[in-house]
């Protein structure tokens, strides 16, 4: 085997430092389940390094990007994003949407481009490391315990779990509750099954279409700490100012309330949210809409929650440890595909509307915030169809197996003219009436992913179809690449 010489590790330690004195920018991608953050950075990841469909994403458009290709994260111990297996999926024959994901992960992308600069082009040519940070919403739901005790936590739980809409699934919950006195000598089993009704409960809130997810998150997205005493306790009816015996079973969940703090929330937020410079928040506003009234006033919730974290008021404990360092949100409406492009302006001015309120509810400044309706990977294409003598705008795509419109049951396989309508142009008026709805106001289908090739004709990686992706592309990053 050849000896390393001197020139080699001189050329390793240069290698390292040039590495070292990229800049790099790293966007935290987020949205509760389902909302659309692997398809969106597969989707992402693909058109950067293909090169291609991007126009406005202005680096692009002004043909300064050289390449951008898959480097090794810098993070050892945060998993890597599997864009290979994710971009298998999407690939396959049939295509099928990528699996879903529970855990944070990470991805690099090295960007080279030319500067706009005149001086800093002639030094050559530039590099940018764009991180990408995929973690659950759900994590994120969980910042706003870092400022409450347990007393502060448990009033508002079970504030919210009285509340008439959801008062019904809370049922059981609250029942052992008014069965268990919090002074009694504490009890791993009471704990037990105090902490697996109370998981009930948040499960059955979600799972009845609810957008936001109530924290604690990692109960129903619990990973590694699934049994863990971690995550082993529930909110209980406290007196303000009572307090709570030495052994009882009120100090105990105290207790543990604090651990999950500092165990669970502390961490995430030191390691993974302080550190990012930018933030994507996919939003699947559309699924709320079609789920009806209480599904939009959850999302109003969860918007709001997600704001006090980016944004948090001059007083907040979040505001000492956050600086000024996440200086770009973007919410993302995703899979606006499901809509006919004359809905997609009307779209961004619908989520525009219930940031702005979420802003105001927050008390928060705006500066740096914006909203998009975007596709990452657009399944359907426009078209047209005659219905009575009219030309009406319609999409074709492949409706998912089960899917179903008024009698009509979709088989996965063929495909169809869909006529989802339109928004309204008025985006207070649309979202009023899905506020005051009580059932969906939308009659929208899922889609298979469509058919995408791998490579072009000339052997280089074909770029996906989406909606958009390049002006949230633009919005995030376009800055760092002057
Ligand atoms: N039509 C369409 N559907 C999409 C798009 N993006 C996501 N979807 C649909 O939404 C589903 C969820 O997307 P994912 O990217 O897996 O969502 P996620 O946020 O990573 O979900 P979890 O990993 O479960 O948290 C997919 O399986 C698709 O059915 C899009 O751009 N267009
Ligand atoms: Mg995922």
């Amino acid at each position: 085997m050849a000896e390393l010489t001197y020139s080699d590790l001189l050329k390793d330690a240069q290698a390292r430092l040039g590495d070292y004195l990229t800049p790099s920018v790293r966007l935290g991608v987020t949205g509760l389940s389902r909302a659309g953050k692997t398809v969106f950075i597969t989707a992402l990841v693909r058109n950067l390094v293909s090169g291609g469909r991007l126009p406005f994403f202005a680096p692009e458009a002004e043909q300064r990007i050289v390449r951008a290709y898959l480097e090794p994260q810098p993070d050892d111990s945060v998993p890597r994003f599997d864009y290979e297996a994710h971009l298998g999926d999407l690939l396959a024959a049939p295509p099928r949407w990528p699996e879903s994901t529970r855990r944070i992960s990470e991805l690099r992308v090295t960007i080279e481009y030319r500067s706009a600069y005149r001086l800093k082009r002639a030094v050559g040519i530039s590099k940018l490391h764009l991180d990408i940070v995929d973690y659950p919403g759900e994590w994120l739901i969980d910042l706003p315990l870092l400022e409450q005790d347990y007393r502060t936590f448990s009033g508002e739980a079970l504030g919210l779990a009285s509340a008439p809409s959801r008062a019904e699934f809370a049922k059981p919950f609250l029942g052992f509750l008014a069965g268990t006195d919090p002074a009694a000598q504490e009890d791993e089993q009471i704990a037990l099954t105090g902490a697996k009704l109370f998981t009930e409960y948040l499960r059955a809130v979600r799972d009845g279409g609810a957008q936001s997810t109530l924290a604690p998150g990692r109960f129903l997205l619990p990973g590694d700490l699934e049994g863990s005493p971690l995550l082993t306790f529930f909110p209980m009816p406290l007196m303000s100012g009572e307090k709570l015996p030495r052994g009882s079973l009120a100090a105990m969940m105290m207790r543990r309330f604090e651990s999950y703090k500092t165990a669970v929330v502390r961490p995430f937020f030191d390691e993974h949210f302080a550190r990012l410079d930018r933030q994507i928040v996919l939003v699947d506003v559309l699924s709320a809409m079609n789920r009806g009234a209480e599904a939009v006033a959850d999302l109003d919730r969860a918007m709001t929650a997600i704001l006090k974290t980016f944004r948090p008021g001059a007083n907040s404990w979040l505001s000492l440890f956050l600086g000024k360092k996440i200086d770009r949100v973007l919410f993302a409406a995703t899979k606006a595909d499901h809509l006919p492009a004359s809905s997609h302006d009307r779209l961004d001015a619908l989520l525009k509307e219930i940031v702005d309120e979420a802003i105001a509810r927050a008390e928060t400044e705006g500066a740096g915030v914006k909203a998009l309706a975007l596709a990452a990977l657009r399944a359907t294409r426009e078209a047209t169809a005659k219905h009575g003598g009219e030309t009406l705008p319609c999409l074709r795509g492949t409706p998912i197996k089960g899917e179903r419109i008024g009698n009509v049951t979709f088989d996965g396989a063929t495909e169809a003219a869909i006529f989802p309508g339109d928004l309204p142009a008025d985006p207070v008026a649309a979202l009023n009436a899905a506020r005051a709805a009580k059932a969906a106001t939308l009659e929208l289908v899922r889609f298979s992913p469509p058919r995408l090739s791998d490579t072009l004709a000339d052997g280089r990686p074909a770029a996906f179809p989406h909606i958009r992706l390049d002006r949230a592309l633009d919005f995030l990053t376009s800055d760092y690449l002057a």
